[in-house]
């Protein structure tokens, strides 16, 4: 992989809805798919790369109109499974805009990890995994969601797509759609000096 110099470690992929991101605690932490494919690394391995010095995180996303843009951030680290894989993300750059700390009420930045058999969330009346549909770093719920569902560009009802808040607003003002990634990329790399 080789993006601004390379080095990088693709720990998500999404590029054609092969691989369901619907998955346990166990899963998340194994990781699953296949590197060439879809895939999560997995939190254990994320934990590892991450737990010693410092780490970027860069999201690459793609519509369906072949416009990509990115979000990078300069401090990246996923929390031991005992701290239910944390995640930090902050110093955030880029032209996606910073979904991760979308608003003081939507903040994946800080959060647990969760799956829908583990509710590690900051939603107090129910799961936001198991209502999404997805493995992530949930707040109360979300401003953003890379393990969404794969849709083929706009869908209506629940936002369980892989959301992006801060590129593709939630909902469209006119049609009451949403909007679903058609790529999505997550990659780390130690942070040079
Ligand atoms: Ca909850």
């Amino acid at each position: 992989m080789v993006t601004d110099g390379g080095g990088w470690t693709v720990f998500q992929h999404r590029l054609d809805g092969s691989e369901s991101f619907n998955r346990t605690w166990a899963e998340y932490r194994q990781g699953f798919g296949r590197p060439q494919g879809e895939h999560w690394l997995g939190n254990g391995a994320l934990h590892a790369l991450t737990a010693n010095g410092r780490h970027t995180l860069r999201i690459h996303l793609q519509d369906w109109h072949k416009h990509t843009r990115h979000a990078t951030y300069s401090t990246f680290k996923v929390a031991s499974e005992a701290q239910r894989f944390r995640l930090t993300a902050k110093g955030y750059s880029g032209d996606a805009g910073n979904a991760l700390s979308y608003s003081k009420r939507y903040n994946h930045d800080g959060r647990a990890f969760s799956t829908y058999d583990r509710d590690h969330d900051r939603y107090a009346a129910g799961n936001c995994a198991r209502y999404y549909g997805a493995g992530w770093w949930f707040d109360a719920c979300l401003a953003a969601n890379l393990n969404g569902r794969y849709y083929h560009g706009r869908y209506s009802g629940l936002t369980d797509g892989i959301y992006w808040g801060s590129w593709y607003i939630l909902t469209d003002a006119r049609s009451g759609e949403r909007y679903s990634f058609k790529s999505v990329q997550m990659m780390t790399r130690p942070r040079l000096a």
